[in-house]
């Protein structure tokens, strides 16, 4: 019946062999996590603004307006703690699971690139000249460093592709016609689809961006400029989905005490987010002008396609922690759920981050349909909405990663296991707080991205009285989450100077699965991964050439503007 993920899965290498991997994703991590602290303490800032209460002029000189907070809020949290923890991620657990090395030479290039980028970025939006928000809409404007620095960030999370690319034709070499190990497949898929996701952002940047702001062209095209930034930008959300999809799927049910039920269900469901993430980018211009209807409805057919992974994973996952609650010694219908090791910080945050999910992923349905979407677009509907999928579901998957993550690299034992079990609670419960007044607030049509609080009171009290208890509840919300953010960096900081302790060096949690892959046609089919990049690059352009085109020969010149 069970079948062990890969003959090297289970074993433990010594330190000797792997410490310069470990150091390499160390410094990916760490550096990561320190982005996300400075993105979550101005986070705060943007909760109490809609609580109605204005905390910038306090900031004087640090932050000078509501949008120049925004921008880094956005930034560093969506870009930089997510490409440095996924990039350093995604290239260790395939060495560790082929116990093969990775290409340090490039894996630390990568570190490099993506530090100097986001060094030119943060550089930019300390000194307010680019405050043009994480999906920098031209035609607001910022500077040259802001763009080049995102460029580069860009460029280098491509990298890991080479890497991990490389390792496993090296293990397909020594065992031919064998199936890709798992989490290699996973890792593969998902650097695959950033790739072709990384194409649009790429394009804008190179024939727009960056000479625009180099002052190269003195005019840009707003529409074509946002239809490449979503060719990206909604991929970008499985780029942040699918690495916390392979702890949950590969190493979640052996950290709650069970298996995982299918190895070919839960590559069917990488499968299909390969192929359905990347031609959808539109389903967030439903309400820009210059977009064919016919284009939009298609668009929503495909969004909904892409949900569906998704819910194979609720499904997938659901069944392997009721296996592990019931080994555990849970009866009934949920006794199972009770069962779970919810003590443990890391199983709970995980759990927890999949219970917001089922929230964040209901959203993202409403969202998907183009009528529905038009009541919610641009209302505080939609940070509640990537709250719960971005904010928790792959944030608290990596914060609660780090609770063995950082014991296993460093060597050093978890600082405080009640505090991290806190942690992870506060984070849940504030988010949780956070997502429910958003949704209330943006279905009542509160705009999102305005400085609310910066109006004077009895104006804002006129225009947003009705709703202000949703309003004190994202305030609240975000304070909660707060808190569960300066326990989550005590931890975090403790055990990083933390003692040494020889057993805290514990091995990667690989899961054990009940149905392997063997004999599978699903997995055979689907490790033919050029084959199904090739598919999707051509739904691609089968979808993005009809919306680019019509803008590519009816061009829009239009002036910058820095209004911050
Ligand atoms: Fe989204 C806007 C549609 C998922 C992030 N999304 C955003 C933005 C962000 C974002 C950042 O169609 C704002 C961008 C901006 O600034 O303008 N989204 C979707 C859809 C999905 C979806 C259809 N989004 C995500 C994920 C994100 C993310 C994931 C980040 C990681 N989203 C949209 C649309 C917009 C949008 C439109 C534009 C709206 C507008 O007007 O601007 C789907 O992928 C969701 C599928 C998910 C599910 C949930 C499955 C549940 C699971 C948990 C199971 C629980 C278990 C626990 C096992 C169907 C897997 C056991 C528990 C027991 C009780 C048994
Ligand atoms: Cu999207």
């Amino acid at each position: 019946m069970s079948a062990v993920l890969s003959p090297t899965a289970l074993s433990v290498p010594t330190t000797q062999e792997i410490a310069g991997e470990k150091k390499m994703l160390l410094a990916f991590w760490v550096t990561g996590f320190l982005a996300l602290m400075v993105g979550i303490a101005i986070g705060v800032l943007q909760s109490t603004n809609y609580a109605g209460i204005d905390l910038y002029p306090y900031l004087q000189p640090f932050l000078k307006t509501y949008y120049q907070g925004l921008t880094l809020h956005g930034v560093l949290n969506a870009f930089v703690f997510t490409f440095f923890t996924i990039s350093g991620w995604l290239m260790y657990l395939p060495a560790r699971e082929l116990n093969l090395k990775p290409m340090m030479g490039l894996a630390w290039f990568t570190y490099g690139l993506m530090l100097l980028g986001t060094l030119m970025a943060a550089y930019a939006m300390f000194d307010n000249s680019s405050s043009v928000l994480y999906t920098f809409y031209p035609p607001l404007e910022g500077s040259p460093w802001f763009y080049l620095g995102i460029t580069l960030v860009v460029v280098a999370s491509l990298l890991p592709l080479a890497v991990v690319l490389d390792m496993r034709a090296r293990w397909k070499k020594a065992h031919p016609g064998e199936p890709t190990p798992l989490v290699t497949f996973m890792s593969a898929t998902t650097l695959l689809m950033w790739l072709l996701a990384a194409l649009g952002a790429a394009m804008e940047a190179v024939f727009l961006l960056d000479p625009w702001s180099l002052g190269l062209t003195h005019t840009i095209d707003p529409l074509l400029a946002r239809t490449l930034f979503w060719w990206t930008g909604h991929p970008i959300v499985y780029y942040w989905l699918m690495p916390g999809y392979i702890t949950i799927y590969a190493m979640l049910p052996r950290q709650a005490g069970g298996k995982l039920v299918s190895d070919p269900l839960t590559r069917l469901a990488f499968l299909l987010l390969l192929v359905f993430s990347v031609p959808v980018g539109t389903h967030h211009q439903y309400t820009d002008p210059g977009i064919a209807p016919v284009i939009k409805g298609v668009v929503t057919a495909l969004t909904l396609s892409v949900a569906i992974p998704s819910l194979i994973t609720a499904f997938t996952v659901a069944l392997s922690l009721e296996y592990a609650g019931r080994r555990r010694g849970g009866k009934g219908l949920m006794g199972w759920w009770m069962a779970l090791p919810w003590k443990d910080a890391s199983v709970a945050a995980q759990v927890l981050a999949l219970v917001s999910f089922i929230f964040g992923g209901a959203g993202g349905i409403v969202n998907a349909s183009w009528q529905l979407d038009n009541v919610v677009h641009n209302t505080l509907w939609i940070p509640a909405h990537f709250h719960l999928t971005v904010g928790t579901m792959t944030t608290l998957v990596f914060m609660g990663v780090s609770f063995w993550l950082l014991p296993h690299l460093t060597g050093r034992r978890l600082y405080s296991p009640k505090l991290a079990l806190a942690s992870v609670w506060l984070w849940f419960i504030g988010m949780m707080t956070w997502g429910l007044g958003g949704h209330w607030a943006g279905m009542d049509g509160v705009p999102r991205r305005s400085w609310v609080s910066g109006l004077p009171h009895g104006q804002y009290m006129r225009l947003y009285g009705a709703v202000h208890p949703a309003l004190i509840l994202v305030g609240i919300g975000g304070v909660i989450a707060m808190l569960g953010a300066v326990a989550f960096y005590i931890v975090f900081f403790g055990t990083l100077f933390g003692r040494k302790d020889a057993k805290a060096m514990v091995a990667i949690p690989f899961a054990e699965v009940i149905a392997g892959p063997q004999g599978s046609i699903i997995v055979r089919i689907a490790d033919r991964l050029g084959f199904w990049t090739l598919v999707t690059l051509i739904i691609t352009l089968a979808v993005y050439i009809p919306v680019l085109w019509p803008m590519i020969t009816h061009p829009i010149h239009a002036p910058g503007f820095v209004l911050w």
